[in-house]
């Protein structure tokens, strides 16, 4: 710091944690940009913000203006072009031309005369930027500037009128020296993601479960049959649960029971056997050349595949024996088994991030990333990320997406909040949330509120999961085919990313147990044959559902849901917009699977760009029908159709 400085730039936005991590946004939208800014004295300032790719040279700028003078409230935005990395920081400087030039009004306006040697001092800056001027219209227009100066040192006002005019102004500005310029340092990183880490919509399976045959799983090349059903759902994302080959030793039965039998499967999460490892495809599911295979016909139906990233081992994986420093030994030699308190898995081994071999571990980790980008693979869901080193998976995601600024990461992690954060933070495009377990009013209302904070959303998207094979929540066990429709509706309208997991268009909701949220018969550990036109599915709304977000960009946003008053304490009522309200939607939940219940709505007609008093026709997206509304509405909800997802269209 150099005791001669006279700026001060504070407070830029959007940054994280003093611009430790980086913020999100999206290829195509603009970064607004605010910074506060000040000097000593009543020096003019300017100021612009300056951004460039990540490992490339050479910057563009755009200029800040006053967003609020009396608070040095700066702000401007750039352009985001391109997928990757951006860096950008914020210049400001004194412009002396300027500062002269309103010392010299002040002075003429109070009413002196006597400003021969103020002339004097502006003409010798007029005259360092004419000396600077390239473009021969520069050249002339300050030439004939500083001759007039000179001419008129006796008469201050015409002097002054002469500086004043706008393209003398702008010259002046262009042809400046940045004077005592100071630039904030280090400079602050965006990752600029492609659409789909925002908007999508997800839909998890097993492949052994895509078959027709019970008791025999299903290969990639017979789960292909699945690929156009899933498809015609509207799903643009495809989560294959583990594909690798299964580990024999502790392997978990039916029903997560500590034996298996000679025909179960075992948890494909137990990675690796005989036949390979991570990279490596179980072979009742085929080769890798039928995975490519099933990639590129995914591809073909408009999916995207993500895949399970689940680092942990089988004890038949071959690192155990190639790479027994990999694991945590005990002083008997033994291996101790992996667990996530209060959740146990006796089939797998945990690896050992501060192994003295830990290197060359990591950079086996990252080929097998590389292995599967290579195969197509765009997405990574992380298995319980939260139980390895966040600075490993802030080295590996901002390695992998400096060659791949296209893959996203999923960070499936059900843990502490700021842990949970921080993984956000870090880099992980998409988190797993609390929302199978926010059911109420005030529940959703307080926790989606929290979610949909700038500051949050800056680093933190939420994929609202309505069910895993983890999570059957007790509101799908106890509510029928309503409360699906229910959670359903709410996580593919209160956030621009959500998913399913196969079965849930099904109803399925009988737990292992009362009080469990595991579910009976879980395919985790069987091979599971479904009728997937079994009546009672809810797969006509599933699609409409999906269309609906497709056709409605406000649906593809987080930060724009706003709630609404609601006299029922059953009813949840909330709006998105785009920001230029030309896609307005509004969208009343019956959140009790049991009962109808009605009530009004209140919907801010600011909101919608309408004048207080005014109506407005509204069309229920999921059933075709048209009501008038206003400020003040009645709605009416049963349990089979425990929605009105509403597009607004003004007269
Ligand atoms: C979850 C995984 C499954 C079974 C366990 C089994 C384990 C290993 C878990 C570990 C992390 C993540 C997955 N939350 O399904 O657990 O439930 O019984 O021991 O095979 O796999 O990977 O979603």
């Amino acid at each position: 710091v150099t005791r001669d400085r006279h700026i001060v730039i504070e407070s830029v936005k959007p940054q994280i944690g003093c611009g430790h991590y980086a913020v999100k946004r999206v290829v195509g939208q603009r970064c607004e940009v605010e910074a506060t800014i000040f000097r000593d004295g009543p020096d003019v300032l300017r100021a612009v913000v300056r951004w460039h790719l990540k490992g490339q040279r050479g910057a563009s700028e755009a200029p800040l203006t006053y967003a609020n003078r009396g608070l040095d409230l700066w702000h401007g935005s750039f352009p985001l072009e391109a997928n990757g990395r951006v860096l950008f920081t914020v210049e400001a400087w004194t412009d002396v031309f300027a500062t002269w030039r309103s010392e010299l009004e002040r002075k003429v306006h109070g009413g002196r005369t006597d400003l021969a040697s103020e002339i004097t001092e502006g003409l010798a800056i007029a005259d360092a930027a004419l000396g600077r001027a390239q473009l021969p219209a520069d050249k002339a227009l300050l030439g004939r500037v500083t001759e007039r100066m000179e001419a008129l040192k006796a008469d201050p006002a015409a002097a002054l009128a002469v500086v004043a005019r706008p393209e003398v102004e702008e010259a002046m500005i262009r042809l400046q020296e940045r004077h005592g310029a100071v630039i904030l340092e280090p400079e602050l990183e965006i990752i600029v993601d492609r659409p789909r880490a925002v908007f999508g919509s997800w839909y998890e399976i097993f492949p052994r479960s895509q078959g027709t045959v019970p008791g025999r799983g299903a290969t990639l090349r017979e789960a292909e049959r699945r690929l156009p059903a899933i498809a015609a759902m509207g799903f643009d994302v495809l989560y294959l649960t583990p594909i690798h080959p299964i580990g024999h030793a502790h392997r978990k039965g039916r029903n997560n029971s500590l034996v298996a039998g000679p025909n179960d499967p075992g948890s494909p999460w137990a990675i690796g056997n005989e036949h390979g490892g991570h990279d490596a495809i179980d072979p009742g599911l085929g080769t890798l050349a039928d995975f490519d295979h099933f990639v590129a016909a995914a591809r073909a139906k408009g999916l995207e595949i993500a895949i399970d990233f689940a680092v942990q081992c089988s004890p038949d994986h071959p690192w155990v024996k190639q790479h027994p420093e990999w694991f945590y030994l005990r002083p008997d030699g033994t291996i101790k088994y992996a667990e996530n308190p209060p959740k146990k898995y006796e089939d797998i081994y945990p690896l050992n991030f501060d192994s003295p071999a830990r290197e060359a571990l990591f950079a086996e980790i990252r080929r097998i990333m590389e292995h599967w980008i290579q195969h197509g693979v765009t997405i990574f869901r992380v298995d319980n990320p939260h139980t390895k080193p966040i600075a490993f998976w802030r080295w590996i995601i901002d390695d992998i997406q400096a060659q791949h600024p296209e893959v996203l990461f999923l960070a499936e992690a059900f843990t502490r909040p700021p842990v949970m954060q921080m993984l956000a933070k870090i880099g992980f495009t998409q988190s797993y949330t609390y929302f199978t377990w926010r059911n109420t009013k005030a529940e959703l209302t307080e926790y989606l509120t929290e979610l949909t904070r700038p500051e949050m959303a800056d680093f933190y998207r939420p994929n609202f999961f309505a069910n895993t094979p983890d999570i059957l929540h007790e509101f799908l066990q106890h509510g029928g085919p309503p409360a699906f429709l229910i959670r359903l509706i709410l996580a593919g309208t209160l956030g621009p990313t959500y998913g399913i997991y196969s079965g849930f268009e099904l109803c399925e909701n009988v737990a292992v147990r009362p009080g469990s949220e595991e579910y009976l018969d879980s395919e985790k550990y069987e091979i599971r044959v479904r009728d997937w036109d079994a009546p009672g599915n809810i797969k006509a709304t599933v699609r409409r559902l999906n269309a609906i977000r497709r056709e409605n960009p406000a649906l593809q946003e987080l930060t724009n849901l706003r709630f609404y008053p609601s006299e029922s304490e059953h009813i949840l009522c909330y709006g998105k917009a785009t920001t230029d309200r030309t896609n307005v939607i509004l969208v009343a939940v019956n959140l009790d699977p049991t009962r109808w219940h009605d009530g009004m709505v209140q919907v801010p007609l600011a909101d919608l760009g309408i004048a207080p008093g005014g109506r407005y026709q509204v069309e229920d997206l999921l059933t075709g029908a048209r009501y008038d509304w206003g400020e003040r509405n009645y709605v009416r909800l049963a349990p089979e159709l425990p929605a009105h997802i509403l597009r607004v269209s003004v007269r």
